[in-house]
């Protein structure tokens, strides 16, 4: 099987990759990406200044996923530019994601600035959805300053953008953020960042298990599968068809992939699973995917990319 696929004018040898904050942190870990079979790869969502996050414990591995706090600890966004960029030079022939996740509208337009000035060639995430750092609300959960983000950054920005959404619950928010979103020259959506503010009680001793936010934390991992695979629909049924979506929610097998496929991503992002497995679970799920696929008689991600079946 092909698992090929493009987001814009963009290629990519296979469809797998990081979602950003999972093994992106550092160097070691960003070239562990670049050696292993994942087609692209994301740095961890930067501001412009090196950040040391929230205390530890800040992530705790639950029974079906994850709960993390981490509050956005990042190197500063020269780093991974300077990386991107190095990463570029070596294998101009595959792009890569860079995540900003400014705490303020000013500190995303001056990462934005700075990208646009620079050669990075690669394709830029906005990351509207940190759940983590207290006393700063998810920017995807208000409209108006979504819409108002997006305005400014697009007053000056001119290279290949996407926007990393939180989960939404109701059919009402898919329409109105859709409707938002189609008003601007995105080149992609990616849904969906952590279920925002889950807790976690460990039976021992009735605590949290993790320190900041008194326990409350992002979840991922098999919780989160039916909310991405919904959100991806959502957004797949609603975008104009410019802008493609990016799934990132639950994926431990080849199954997982190819449902969030189904649903109409084009590109699917591993977390948790890549936390516990490490970079080795991207050669596992393309050869579970191929092997979905070749099941289904697919010899290509657009053979059944968005081909979910519904009842009559
Ligand atoms: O660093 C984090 O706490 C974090 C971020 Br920025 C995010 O977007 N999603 C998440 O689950 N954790």
């Amino acid at each position: 099987a092909q698992l090929a696929t493009t987001i814009g004018a963009f290629h990519f040898d296979n469809v797998l990759m990081n979602a950003s904050g999972v093994h992106c942190y550092d160097l070691t870990q960003l070239h562990e990406l670049e050696q292993s079979e994942a087609g692209s790869l994301t740095t961890k969502s930067a501001t412009s200044a090196k950040r040391l996050g929230n205390p530890e414990p800040r992530y705790a591995k639950l029974a079906l996923g994850s709960i993390n706090s981490m509050g956005l600890p990042n190197e500063g966004l020269d780093y991974y530019l300077d990386f991107a960029l190095t990463h570029q030079q070596q294998l101009p022939d595959q792009p890569i994601f860079m995540s900003i996740a400014g705490l303020t509208l000013e500190d995303n337009i001056a990462m934005a600035q700075k990208i646009e000035a620079s050669d990075f060639a690669g394709l830029t995430e906005l990351n509207l959805s940190c759940p983590n750092v207290p006393g700063k609300p998810q920017v995807g959960y208000d409209f108006d300053r979504t819409k108002y983000v997006l305005d400014t950054i697009f007053e000056f920005f001119t290279k290949p953008l996407g926007v990393k959404l939180p989960p939404y619950f109701d059919l009402a928010q898919f329409d109105e953020m859709a409707a938002i979103l189609n008003q601007y020259p995105l080149v992609y959506v990616n849904t969906i960042n952590s279920l925002g503010n889950g807790l976690w009680v460990d039976p021992t001793d009735d605590t949290v298990v993790i320190k900041p936010k008194g326990g409350f934390g992002g979840i991922g991992g098999q919780y989160a599968k039916p909310i991405a695979l919904a959100n991806v629909r959502a957004f797949s049924q609603r975008l104009k068809p410019e802008i493609q979506v990016i799934g990132t929610g639950g994926i431990y097998n080849g199954r997982d992939v190819y449902d969030l496929i189904l649903c109409g991503a084009s590109m699917v992002q591993v977390g948790s699973a890549l936390y516990e497995e490490g970079p080795s679970i991207f050669a596992r799920l393309k050869q579970e995917l191929a092997a979905e696929m070749q099941a289904h008689g697919y010899h290509s991600i657009e053979d059944f990319r968005g081909k979910l079946k519904i009842m009559d």
